[in-house]
């Protein structure tokens, strides 16, 4: 581990490349390789592990948040001592809120900080692949294209040579998480449920339908037939299944928002007939939710305490 002064005077391209290398340095008995030698999408912890896990749902671009959940229940310190890990659900970038949508430094600023948590923590910071973790023309929202937007300001606000080390970010990270305690993902199982092999080899050529599923399904609402991209509880069922967990164990993912179906919180446990599964977010400007696992697979819902930010933030210029 770099101490905070040798960190400090890296440029960005050489952090980024840093994370890179620490991303293909995971552990093989986590991280297993896939059939072309390359490390697979597959994050898997051994079940001895005892440490806590605090997982962060999708922050699109709330750094706030972000500080305010390292800084709580003294996270920070337990990622130090090895006595936790974190893991990101995705779609760290992004802001959604009406009217800030085009707005891309807070997307940069966030990335910086996960990337210096990673190159910090190598072995105990994770980051899953959302799917707005990309610089896709074809990603959007409300007509404005946040994938092409976000390309374009890390294109002036770094270059090409980062855009293109960014990309090479995204196309390392991990995509599905099997713990003891629950299963973790972006956006949801896939339909059938995906084996433990398929899942480390999702970034094969063949298997691009399985990364969308795993990056882009959202729960069936309507409880009509489902489209392909939708899911159910029979999914979650199968999901388990297919990986041979416990029928109770839970699945953790981001993505997908359930608001218009209420609460002014952001974590949705059980929605719509679904069991032991709980949708993340971790966006919120006055309520930063997450979740924990310590010694068993049932989650505590915490919130950080959104009041402390005034404090000199413990990571200097993070
Ligand atoms: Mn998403």
């Amino acid at each position: 581990m770099l101490d905070y002064y040798s960190y400090g005077e890296l440029t960005h391209h050489q952090k980024v490349q840093l994370a890179i290398r620490n991303l293909l340095s995971i552990d093989l008995s986590i991280r297993p390789l896939n059939s072309n030698n390359r490390p697979g999408g597959l994050l898997e912890f051994p079940e001895d592990d005892e440490r806590e896990v605090i997982i962060v749902g999708d922050l699109h671009a709330n750094k706030q948040n972000l500080k305010a959940i390292l800084m709580d229940s003294q996270n920070l310190y337990k990622l130090k001592r090895n006595e936790a890990i974190m893991i990101f659900l995705g779609d760290a970038v992004h802001d959604e809120r009406v009217g800030h949508l085009q707005e891309m430094d807070t997307s940069i600023e966030i990335m910086d900080i996960i990337i210096h948590l990673i190159n910090d923590y190598p072995e105990n910071v994770f980051y899953l692949l959302g799917n707005h973790d990309t610089f896709s023309s074809r990603l959007g929202k409300s007509g404005i294209k946040q994938g092409l937007i976000y390309y374009n300001a890390v294109l002036q606000a770094r270059g090409k040579e980062y855009v293109n080390l960014m990309q090479t970010f995204y196309n390392t990270l991990p995509v599905f998480v099997i713990h003891k305690y629950f299963l973790a993902v972006h956006a949801g199982p896939v339909r059938g449920g995906i084996y433990r092999d398929e899942i480390i080899n999702v970034r094969n050529a063949t298997s691009t339908h399985l990364l969308r599923q795993l990056t882009w399904n959202r729960l069936n609402e309507t409880r009509s037939s489902p489209s392909k991209k939708e899911y159910g509880p029979e999914n979650l069922d199968e999901q388990r299944k297919s990986l041979g967990c416990p029928p109770d164990l839970p699945i953790i993912v981001g993505h997908n928002p359930m608001w218009k179906w209420g609460t002014d919180d952001s974590v949705w446990i059980d929605i719509l007939d679904s069991k032991n599964h709980v949708i993340l977010y971790s966006n919120l400007v006055d309520k930063c939710t997450y979740l924990t696992f310590k010694n068993s697979a049932k989650y505590q819902v915490r919130h950080a305490n959104l009041k402390q930010q005034k404090q000199r933030f413990l990571l200097g210029e993070m």
